[in-house]
């Protein structure tokens, strides 16, 4: 399927459900497996169709916004910063969930601790070099399961899971974790990314099943 009509499918999908009056439940479900997934052992993979090589000479991560030290970090910047492993679930929105995933990587606080956020930043907008863009309120970032990943279960992420770094953030469904990340700006007001403008859910949370916005 062309980038496109696969886009366009999923949008009209989301619309679908919308229409059909699918919404959030009022109580989070307690298990580990949120409501209407499936566990999968394999590790599909999801992107627009694009999967950008860029050169770990020519990577680079622009930190910017509502910082008071808007930065630009090169590959061999970012492995300077202390590393941190995290085995955690993985739920796409498209129905498949993967559990106890070892991701390796620099933590989002460590991010946050380096560009020193002013305290208008509440929203972070990430952008990748795919052309993707997702956003997520900044208190949520903040926890100590959100990564800057740039390894998959010891070895280095692979291009078609998002690497050479990828964003991971657990407790959302996965879509708000951009691969190929190439961005991150700290913003004082919400700004809806690729999916969210496309009727996926802004606030995405697997164990309430929202899905749709
Ligand atoms: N840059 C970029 N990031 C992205 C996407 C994308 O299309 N482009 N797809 C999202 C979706 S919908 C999912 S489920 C996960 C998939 O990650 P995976 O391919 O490693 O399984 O990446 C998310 N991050
Ligand atoms: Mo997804």
């Amino acid at each position: 399927m062309s980038k496109e009509r696969y886009i366009e499918a999923k949008q009209k999908w989301a619309e679908k459900q919308k229409a059909r009056g699918v919404t959030a439940r009022a109580t989070a479900s307690t298990e580990r497996l949120p409501p209407g997934q499936k566990l999968t052992t394999g590790f599909p993979v999801l992107d627009l169709g694009v999967q950008p090589e860029i050169p770990l000479a020519q990577w680079t991560l622009t930190l910017d916004g509502e910082v008071g030290k808007p930065t630009v970090l090169s590959w061999a910047q970012l492995n300077t910063l202390p590393q941190v492993e995290d085995v955690s679930d993985f739920h796409c929105v498209t129905d498949w969930s993967k559990f106890d995933c070892r991701w390796g990587g620099v933590a989002f606080t460590t991010l946050y601790e380096l560009v020193q956020p002013k305290p208008e930043a509440k929203f972070v907008y990430f952008t990748s070099y795919d052309g993707y863009a997702t956003n997520v309120p900044l208190a949520q970032c903040l926890d100590d399961d959100v990564l800057l990943a740039t390894a998959f279960d010891g070895a280095p992420l692979t291009r078609e899971h998002g690497g050479p770094a990828r964003i991971i953030i657990p407790k959302l469904y996965a879509w708000k974790g951009a691969k190929f990340v190439q961005g991150i700006t700290f913003l004082n007001a919400d700004k809806l990314g690729f999916w969210e403008v496309r009727g996926y859910s802004n606030t995405a949370n697997p164990w309430t099943e929202d899905r749709y916005a």
